[in-house]
């Protein structure tokens, strides 16, 4: 046995000490100066910066306007499903939905949080549903895009960014939703791919999106697809993914709305939080099915809707 001796149990400490304190340098300052200097570049400021922002592996669609949907009885909207696919069927079998008279349109965010993204994807596709993309969908979509033109080996090192240029959300490879990319096949991606940031439906006087759209943008098309994508609130003006930075953007919009004869409705998922939130022109159908609570389907012809109580996968 070694006697103890307090000076050298000293000595020890100082040279504790001293490791801890470069240890605590490199984990909290460095990176602080990264992430700071990140902000700085990014951090928006002007319609130059959304100019800016889609990323070059996105292969986007703005608009697709669905106009021979006019002859359909009745036309659902669906929220957020994010790999639900139980949900998403139980839901096809509720509504005894027929693709011959009816359509079924995501409202984005199919994938990502749930259990099996690949089977929404099939279900989707087979029973002829449109979509729009959500942010979740655009983060797989971008990896996967990368991985299609680049191969997966090329997916590495892990705290390695996307190569993308200066988006407003850069993703590094170790992210989830590489992973999620990854467990596609080309058929998925072509379906989740196809799926537009806003689906036009003149005849109804209607748009469908993710999160929202700009209330001051009059060419709808224009909006920043990463604003659409993550939009909660609007903050000075500035549409932000935030939901306590400003006033919800369907608050504006309605307002905006109010003297355009027809006013234009809009179709969204995304705001987990808010839940159901039905006002004049605005519907937003994302009733946290991912976080045990509902799946809801709105037939935009009678604003009646249905529902599918969810189990819980995310939290
Ligand atoms: C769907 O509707 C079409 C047209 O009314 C009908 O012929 C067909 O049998 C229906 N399919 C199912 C599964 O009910
Ligand atoms: C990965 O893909 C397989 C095959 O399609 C599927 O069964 C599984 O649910 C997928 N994993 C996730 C997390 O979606
Ligand atoms: C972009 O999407 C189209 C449509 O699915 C697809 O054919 C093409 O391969 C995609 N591009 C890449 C690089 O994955
Ligand atoms: C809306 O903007 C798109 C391009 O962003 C353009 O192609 C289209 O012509 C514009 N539509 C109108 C009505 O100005
Ligand atoms: C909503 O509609 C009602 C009835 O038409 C109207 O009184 C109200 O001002 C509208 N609210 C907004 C925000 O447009
Ligand atoms: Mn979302």
């Amino acid at each position: 046995m070694v006697a103890f001796d307090p000076r050298s149990s000293r000595r020890w400490r100082y040279i504790g000490g001293g490791f801890a304190l470069v240890a605590v340098l490199v984990v909290a300052i460095v990176p602080a100066v990264i992430i700071t200097n990140r902000n700085k570049q990014q951090a928006p400021h002007d319609g130059a910066f959304y100019a800016q922002a889609e990323s070059q592996y996105s292969n986007l669609t703005r608009m697709v306007s669905l106009d021979h949907l006019d002859s359909k009885q009745r036309i659902f909207v669906v929220g957020d499903v994010h790999g639900c696919a139980n949900e998403l069927s139980a839901l096809v079998t509720k509504l005894q939905y027929n693709q011959t008279t009816d359509a079924m349109i995501l409202a984005g965010d199919l994938v990502s949080k749930g259990y099996d993204n690949p089977g929404v994807l099939r279900l989707a596709k087979a029973l002829g549903m449109y979509c729009v993309r959500g942010n979740h969908d655009d983060y797989v979509i971008r990896f996967k895009t990368f991985e299609n033109e680049h191969g997966a080996q090329r997916m590495a090192p892990p705290k390695a960014y996307l190569p993308e240029g200066n988006v407003a959300d850069p993703m590094k490879f170790k992210d989830e939703h590489a992973a999620i990319a990854v467990n596609l096949t080309m058929e998925e991606y072509d379906y989740l791919v196809q799926c537009p940031m806003v689906l036009d439906l003149p005849f109804m006087n209607a748009r469908v999106v993710h999160g929202g759209v700009d209330p001051n943008i009059q060419n709808v098309t224009q909006n920043d697809p990463h604003s659409v994508f993550n939009m909660r609130d609007i903050a000075d003006g500035v549409p932000t993914r935030d939901n306590q930075a400003g006033t919800h953007w369907t608050d504006a919009y309605n307002e905006k709305q109010r003297n355009n004869t027809p006013p234009i409705k809009i179709y969204y998922g995304h705001d987990a939080s808010r839940g159901l939130d039905l006002e004049n022109v605005t519907f937003g159908l994302d009733s946290r099915c991912v976080y045990g609570g509902s799946l809801t389907a709105m037939d935009i012809k009678t604003h009646q809707y249905t529902q599918i109580k969810c189990n819980k996968y995310a939290s």
